[in-house]
């Protein structure tokens, strides 16, 4: 990278920094955390001379309680980078090599323009955006961009990465991503943490649990890696990934034979328990502990001692509580493993405390007005095709033919790193290497993503610019103002979709609106702007116990244990257990299932480049359980060689009691230029995806580890 630039922020003359003084004296200006994670914090920067000098957790928001991660604490190391993004940039070296030299905004807009009017003129559907969650906002995040895609006709995006297949479940078994308030997992005295280091991705989720844990909780960690959460809690069960179903349905078939049932909730608020061609019931009834355990590689006296707990709390009238994460839903049977676990808190009637229940997502919960927003009337009628970003690796090699439509000729990339967290990157490489692919990307930094780029627009970044964010593990919206001006000539994304809406001669007013106006727009008159503008925050009026009383979101207003629609789509009206893809035990060549989990100090592949929190991950690592490790000759600190029928990744091996035997954890997700041989894990990861949501299934894999050099 050649733009290296001073710690002195630049200031666009046409930008107005919110509360933030430009004269002397620090202020402090309220902002939210943009991040992909569960917490969205409340934040405050403090600003000196219009520079951020510190970023801290705003004390007055409860779930934030001013307390920040390890990440965001640094975000203006982050801001001030000397790497940041701050002029356009053109590809002038070959596709891929990162070579770019400046432009000036005009040019490039006006060049892109004129790249994407042809493609558009001929079929807009060869046009895709990629996007995702480098910001939550939802004014940086699909507002004026949804607006210019919708008017240029270019295909949808499937945006599955994540969440789609625990998402759905929920939707088909709860009626929407809703569930328990997590301030009242601190009064729970049961807490089963499924699928989710806690500590490294949900820290203030974390905090609640300290203190029902203070209260004599107890608490039990479902993980094949022993995380930081699964070492602090009463309990952890290693189970092998993608056998979270067995171990639901046999905890049910426990509750069953000692009738730790809540019969007038199941009688009342549930569907599909009992059935004359078999219900849940039935279907529970074939997982004997026994059974589970031996898809699950855990002993079935653990499943037996925690059908116990969760059943004895319901005996005892005492709230039990599951924190369902996505961790555990990146495997074929990802969405049935939700519903599964989804149906528990129904059979032993958790959900009459206000501390008992699930929660996987509470983002459904916000009237995010997104027809406001987004604009989807200026499709003016077409249909266009959907290219999911799960498999973005073989859409961008698809050609033309009559299922798939046309050929994909232009992808533009915002908030997103797919070339580094995309699934088989052999593949996405080769997708965005293509030198008839023309890409545009929007970023802070020179990603591996960017580095495929033909242009590359430096955008601003969250203490930069407006915006409004709901969230998925609270329920309070929180208002962001900004407290700097854009560094260099960095544009917010909002701005750069407006004047690229110009350049292609988009005429209507709505390409016009202020972020402002698009920050006002997004809750309309259901949350209180002034509130937002007066405290950063404001919490959503909701019930303390929502499902006390039923009223569940579905079509039947009940609990769907059977799911009509899934049942017609095919996919099994009752949840059951699907063997992964890839299941350990069934490859002599690739004896290892690999998940691939986030490392603690980064957040997904963002902040990789952050030289504090890479000196405390170090590098890229395979953990591997010493039983697997001595097998292969392997000691801590050799480099290995993981690979399997899509490619190779080599890495440097942690012996570590973290690993189970039989799984290896590949922490993510750095950068591929970071790697050994400029890869990463998902070098090795697959295009399949799951049962439901067309999600990917990254933690579904196999693997051999093969030694290669001693340890240094
Ligand atoms: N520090 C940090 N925080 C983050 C993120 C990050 O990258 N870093 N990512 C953010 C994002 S994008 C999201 S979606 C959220 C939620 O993020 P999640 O991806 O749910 O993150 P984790 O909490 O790490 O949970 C993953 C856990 O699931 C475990 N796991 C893997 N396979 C299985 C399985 O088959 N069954 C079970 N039971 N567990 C399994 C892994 O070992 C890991 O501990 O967190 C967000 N917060
Ligand atoms: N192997 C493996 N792969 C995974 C996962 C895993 O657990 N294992 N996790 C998956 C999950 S859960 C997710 S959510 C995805 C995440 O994948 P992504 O959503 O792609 O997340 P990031 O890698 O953090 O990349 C976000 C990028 O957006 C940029 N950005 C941030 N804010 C802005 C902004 O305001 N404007 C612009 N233009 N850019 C901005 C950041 O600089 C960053 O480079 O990865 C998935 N990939
Ligand atoms: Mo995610």
């Amino acid at each position: 990278m050649s733009n290296t630039i001073s710690i002195s922020p630049i200031a666009n003359p046409d930008s107005k920094a919110g509360q933030s003084s430009h004269a002397a004296g620090p202020a402090q200006v309220r902002g939210a955390c943009p991040h992909d994670c569960p917490d969205t914090c409340s934040l405050l920067t403090t600003v000196e001379g219009g520079i951020a000098t510190r970023v801290q957790g705003n004390p007055d928001h409860p779930h934030t309680g001013g307390v920040l991660c390890n990440k965001v604490s640094r975000y203006t190391e982050r801001t001030y980078h000397p790497e940041r993004l701050l002029q356009p940039l053109k590809r002038s070296g070959p596709k891929g090599s990162g070579q770019f030299e400046p432009v000036s905004w005009e040019a490039a807009l006006a060049d892109i323009a004129a790249r994407l009017k042809p493609i558009a003129a001929r079929d807009p559907e060869a046009i895709v955006p990629y996007s995702y969650a480098g910001t939550m906002g939802q004014v940086q995040g699909e507002s004026m961009a949804g607006r210019f895609f919708h008017k240029l006709g270019a295909s949808f995006l499937d945006r599955t990465i994540c969440a789609s297949a625990g998402g759905e479940a929920l939707t088909q078994t709860l009626g929407g991503k809703v569930g328990m308030r997590v301030e009242f997992f601190a009064e729970s005295k049961l807490i089963i943490i499924w699928g989710s280091n806690s500590i490294g991705s949900n820290l203030h989720f974390w905090r609640y649990v300290q203190q029902a844990k203070r209260a004599c909780a107890k608490l039990v960690c479902i993980d094949p890696r022993k995380s930081e959460t699964a070492e602090k809690c009463h309990e952890h069960i290693a189970l092998l990934p993608g056998t979270d179903a067995a171990l639901a349905l046999a905890l049910m078939h426990e509750l069953i034979t000692h009738d730790w049932l809540d019969h007038d909730y199941i009688a009342q608020h549930t569907l599909g328990w009992q059935d004359p061609d078999g219900g849940l019931r039935e279907r529970a009834l074939q997982w004997s502990p026994e059974r589970a355990a031996a898809v699950c590689g855990v002993p079935a006296e653990q499943i037996r001692a925690l059908a116990r707990d969760y059943g004895e709390c319901m005996v005892n009238k005492q709230p039990a509580a599951i924190r369902l994460n996505y961790g555990m839903q990146r495997v074929r049977g990802g969405g049935n493993a939700a519903r599964a676990v989804a149906c528990l808190p129904a059979l032993t009637g958790a959900w009459r405390h206000r501390a008992g229940g699930v929660l996987l997502s509470s983002s459904g919960l916000f009237p995010v007005d997104k027809a406001a927003l987004q604009r989807p009337d200026l499709l003016n009628g077409r249909q266009p095709r959907t290219i999911n970003m799960s498999t973005i690796g073989n859409a961008l090699l698809e050609p033309a033919s009559r299922e798939f439509g046309p050929k994909i000729e232009a992808v533009i990339v915002y908030n997103s790193n797919p070339v580094a967290v995309a699934p088989e990157s052999g593949k996405v490489v080769q997708g965005f290497a293509r030198e008839d692919l023309f890409t545009v990307v929007l970023e802070h930094f020179q990603t591996d993503t960017a580095d495929y780029a033909d242009y590359i627009l430096p955008a601003t970044t969250q203490l930069e610019h407006w915006d409004v964010h709901s969230a998925y593990g609270h329920t309070d919206v929180l208002l962001n103002r900004p407290a700097i001006a854009p560094m260099g000539q960095a544009k917010t994304n909002t701005q750069i979709f407006r004047e690229l809406a110009a350049h292609m001669g988009f005429t209507e007013p709505c390409f016009t609106d202020s972020d402002e106006q698009l920050c006002r727009a997004t809750f309309g008159d259901k949350v209180d702007f002034q509130q937002l503008l007066d405290t950063g925050f404001a919490t959503l009026a909701l019930p303390d116990a929502p499902f006390a009383a039923g009223n569940f979101p579905t079509p039947s207003g009940r609990c769907e244990f059977f799911s009509a629609r899934l049942a017609a789509a095919g996919i099994g009206g009752l949840p059951e257990h699907l063997p992964n893809h890839e299941a350990a035990g069934t490859s002599v060549q690739f004896p290892l299932a690999m998940i691939s989990p986030p490392a603690r100090n980064f957040l997904n592949s963002t902040f990789v480049n952050v030289k504090s929190l890479r000196d405390i991950e170090t590098e890229p690592l395979l953990e591997i359980h010493s039983d697997d490790a001595a097998l292969r000759g392997i000691t801590s600190g050799a480099i290995v060689k993981v690979f399997n029928e899509r490619g190779e990744y080599r890495v440097k091996a942690e012996v570590s009691a973290r690993a189970r035997p039989g799984v290896v954890n590949g922490m993510g997700i750095w950068w591929r230029k970071a790697g050994l041989d400029g890869t990463n894990v998902n070098q090795l990861t697959s295009q399949h995806l799951t049962d439901m949501g067309r999600g990917p299934v990254f933690y579904d894999c196999l693997v051999e580890v093969q030694r290669e050099t001693e340890a240094a």
